[in-house]
């Protein structure tokens, strides 16, 4: 029976992949290099420092642990520029609606994201409110596909892991649901997260019956 969902954030509550997108290509063109939106897809649902590792190693670019740290800290700062300027409108489509059903039917709702970054953007989008959890960069020792994120989101709600439902558009996302012993609901294509128990376009394709 569940009893609460987990979400994800970029990709799931809000697309802040362009932004990151945005200010890691400027880091990559400081650095002299570039990388496409293709590319971009690998970074999705992993940390700020093991994004940099993939990126440098695509600039074929060395550096000390200390310019890493430099470096992470101005994509940041310019990412944060971009996440400063996002408004309410930018909520995709459904989620809302799909949050307040929840909330009507006493079903928990709590935040498991790997950015540093997630209270500030839920506040620019106006959904703080809705999550009675929030689990997120700040909180965790080891990255998705390890299960720790959702493990303490089923903690915080007071949830056994299959009482709750995760909602994940990465891969390393769907993963750690699975590997936590919950269900999860890709977003995005089923072709991509083949892992989920199944997969929807949009949370205007999303009812609470489907749940269980
Ligand atoms: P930050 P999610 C992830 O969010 C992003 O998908 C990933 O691209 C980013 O590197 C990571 O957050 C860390 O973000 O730099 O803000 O700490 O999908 O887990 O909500
Ligand atoms: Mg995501």
């Amino acid at each position: 029976n569940t009893k609460a969902c987990l979400f994800d954030l970029d990709g799931v509550i809000v697309d802040t992949a362009v932004y990151h997108f945005q200010a890691w290509r400027r880091l990559a063109n400081e650095l002299g290099f570039d990388f496409t939106e293709h590319q971009n897809e690998q970074l999705k649902g992993i940390s700020r420092m093991e994004s940099l590792e993939l990126i440098l190693g695509w600039g074929n670019v060395t550096l000390s642990e200390e310019e890493k740290v430099a470096w992470a800290t101005r994509k940041n700062a310019w990412y944060l520029d971009l996440v400063m300027q996002m408004t309410p409108d930018e909520v995709l489509k459904g989620v809302p609606e799909f949050l307040t059903s929840l909330r009507a039917d006493n079903i928990k709702i709590a935040l498991g994201s790997a950015s540093k970054n997630s209270k500030l953007i839920l506040e620019r989008i106006n959904m703080l409110d809705y999550f009675d959890a929030i689990i997120d960069g700040n909180n965790i020792t080891k990255g998705k596909p390890d299960p720790q994120v959702f493990l303490m989101g089923a903690e915080a709600t007071d949830c056994k892991p299959e009482e709750c439902v995760v909602f994940e558009d990465a891969v390393a996302g769907v993963q750690a649901g699975k590997a936590g012993g919950m269900k999860v609901i890709g977003v995005g294509s089923a072709d991509i997260l083949n892992e989920a128990d199944f997969v929807i376009a949009g949370f205007e394709e999303m009812t609470i019956d489907r749940l269980f």
